[in-house]
């Protein structure tokens, strides 16, 4: 579907690609009328001026239209004056994610679908195919989304599933701590886009006022002492509606929307976060101790009484810190010092 060329630019080799599928064509003229659109939202763009700019014919801008307004746009038309857009949908577009972006890496390469069973499904297949470090799989909704331990994420419309192949050269034994880079990179994104106080409850929850607001989940593939690849997933709750969710999660869940007080731009939210992956992942790859202070600054476990379910096992104690592995270290009655490496947190004060 694509054709390759070179060609020298003075000193430069520029790669060109020249699309030869007319669904990319289609998709290309689209963002560009939805961009000129959009650059000129405080008056309207007339067919004409669109068809000129674009060079294609006025028939074909108004099919683009009608496309634009299949996925939601509202779009004016007045006779003699052209087009304008009155609102957008909360959809995800890959132009948008693409255009604005800041990274090298993460977000790089990018697969967004409308419905999966489960992005970290997706992939880890993907990344079992040789998909690249930095590879985002994002879906609008999620059929099978994944928690811990055979849990269910609830996956609605209007949040964002994503799910980050990275490929760590790292012992096996620190993998847990690409959950604690996570969820420092998680928490930052919602201070910085929401203005609200983002909190890690260990392991892999972000809580905003007690509530669970975003969960990571991190499945690895190795063999013997290596690590092939990481999948970082994260769930977000950002605008759902909150009763969407069944009676006993709801009570305890919320939605970035909730909290600031507004709906959350998801294309703004996702360059901050790809942004603070990628931060984030560099500095766990080359100092994991400044991803563990980070990660301690913006914590609400550490300091509490907890109850822990590990493992099957409950335990109770003073939540100390945790280890240079992300172990959480509870003093028990007895004085005694456990380190637990997966479980269950509920904070008692
Ligand atoms: C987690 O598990 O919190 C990890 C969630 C990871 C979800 C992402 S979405 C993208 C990627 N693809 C996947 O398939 N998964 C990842 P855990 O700590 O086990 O918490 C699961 C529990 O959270 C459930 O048993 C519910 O009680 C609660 N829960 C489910 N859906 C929720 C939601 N939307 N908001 C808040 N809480 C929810």
């Amino acid at each position: 579907m694509f054709r390759g060329c070179k060609k020298k630019n003075g000193s430069r080799v520029v790669f060109c690609i020249l699309a030869t599928n007319p669904i990319i064509w289609f998709t290309m003229y689209k963002d560009k009328i939805l961009n000129l659109l959009r650059l000129s939202r405080s008056g309207f763009l007339s067919g004409e001026e669109l068809a000129k700019k674009i060079g294609i014919s006025r028939t074909m801008v108004w099919k683009h239209i009608k496309s634009l307004e299949f996925e939601g746009f509202v779009i004016e038309a007045v006779p003699s004056r052209g087009y304008q857009i009155s609102s957008e949908p909360d959809i995800l577009r890959k132009s948008d994610l693409v255009r604005g972006l800041k990274t090298k890496i993460i977000g790089r390469k990018i697969q967004l679908l409308s419905q999966v069973v489960s992005t970290n499904t997706l992939a880890m297949e993907m990344a079992s195919k040789g998909m690249p470090e930095g590879m985002v799989v994002i879906a609008e909704t999620q059929t099978g989304g994944k928690g811990r331990l055979n849990r269910k994420w609830i996956s609605p419309k209007g949040n964002l599933y994503l799910s980050v192949i990275l490929r760590p050269n790292i012992p096996i034994h620190k993998a847990p701590l690409i959950t604690l880079m996570g969820a420092v990179a998680v928490a930052s994104a919602i201070r910085t886009v929401c203005n609200v106080q983002a909190a890690i409850k260990w392991p892999n929850d972000i809580h905003l006022r007690g509530k669970k607001v975003s969960g990571l989940l991190t499945e690895m593939s190795a063999e013997q002492d290596r690590i092939r690849h990481i999948v970082l997933g994260i769930g977000i709750n950002v605008n759902m509606e909150i009763n969407v969710l069944q009676v006993g999660i709801r009570e305890i869940a919320t939605t970035l929307a909730v909290e600031a007080g507004h709906n959350i731009d998801r294309t703004i939210f996702l360059h901050q976060l790809f942004q603070g992956i990628e931060h984030w992942y560099q500095e766990f790859l080359s100092n994991a101790a400044g991803v563990l202070t980070e990660w301690e600054r913006l914590n609400v476990t550490i300091g509490n009484r907890v109850m822990v379910s590990s493992l099957g096992e409950m335990l109770e104690g003073l939540a100390q810190g945790i280890d240079s592995e992300g172990r959480l270290i509870i003093k028990q009655e007895d004085g005694s010092m456990r380190h637990i490496s997966a479980g269950d947190v509920t904070l008692k004060s």
